[in-house]
């Protein structure tokens, strides 16, 4: 009983902060979205080759979450666009009060897209608010077809689906068909957008997503 009201106040606490970031963007016309899927399911990779195809560099602004070291926000960074590593230590998903306090610490001024990368993990993350307008869920083809089936709640809360290394394919069991039919189960009629590295697909088609979202929303109301 007393554990589960101490849950019920941390969730609320959250969505009270995640609430003011919200307010916070909204206010500066700035457009965020919260990335999320397993290690190594390509989210950095992602942004790597969605960004130059986005919008100018200095409209982007990149949080990178990880529970140790700074590599992924370095990697944005040599793609000329200001990125800020916000390491976890043990904690397994980026809570609302860590996405305020990096905001703080940003200038915000000619930001249109807010772009966070949270913590690899298909499973908490889905559950703490960060105060985005979105979140995309990243799939590879390597983790198998049957994740949407697994881990539902992040299908379901996600608004785009992202499936990545489309390339491999051929060496492993995975079925396209199989893999639109468990998401359809889960949430139907979610958008999906795969993506290859190898064959240079998808990446703009996410770009147009993001920007179209943007829009949709009034610029980040
Ligand atoms: N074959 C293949 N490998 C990819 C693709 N996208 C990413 N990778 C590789 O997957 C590994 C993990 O990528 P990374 O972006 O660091 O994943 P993250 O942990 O989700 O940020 C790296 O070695 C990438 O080069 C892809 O489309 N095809
Ligand atoms: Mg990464």
């Amino acid at each position: 009983m007393t554990e589960i009201k101490v849950v019920e106040n941390i969730m609320k606490l959250n969505d009270s902060v995640a609430a003011e970031v919200r307010a916070l963007l909204a206010e500066r016309g700035v457009f965020a979205v919260n990335l999320i899927g397993s290690p190594g399911s390509g989210k950095t990779t992602l942004l790597e080759r969605v960004l130059p195809k986005l919008a100018p560099l200095s409209e982007m602004l990149v949080l990178e979450g990880d529970i140790a070291t700074t590599r992924d926000a370095e990697r944005i960074a040599a793609g000329g666009i200001e990125a800020v590593q916000i390491t976890t230590g043990n904690a397994c998903h980026i809570a609302a009060h860590l996405i305020k306090r990096s905001l703080a610490q940003c200038d915000l001024s000619g930001r249109k897209y807010l772009l966070v990368e949270n913590v690899g993990n298909l499973v908490c993350p889905a559950e703490f608010d960060i105060g985005e307008h979105a979140k995309i869920v990243v799939l590879s083809v390597p983790e198998g077809d049957d994740k949407p089936l697994k881990y539902p709640l992040v299908f379901q809360t996600s608004a785009l689906c992202v499936l990545t290394k489309i390339d491999l394919v051929p060496y492993t069991d995975f079925s396209i068909a199989r893999f639109k039919q468990n998401v359809e189960a889960v949430h139907p009629g979610m958008t999906i957008i795969q993506t290859s590295l190898r064959q240079e697909g998808g990446f703009e088609e996410v770009a147009g997503w993001l920007r179209s979202e943007r829009t949709r929303l009034g610029a980040a109301a």
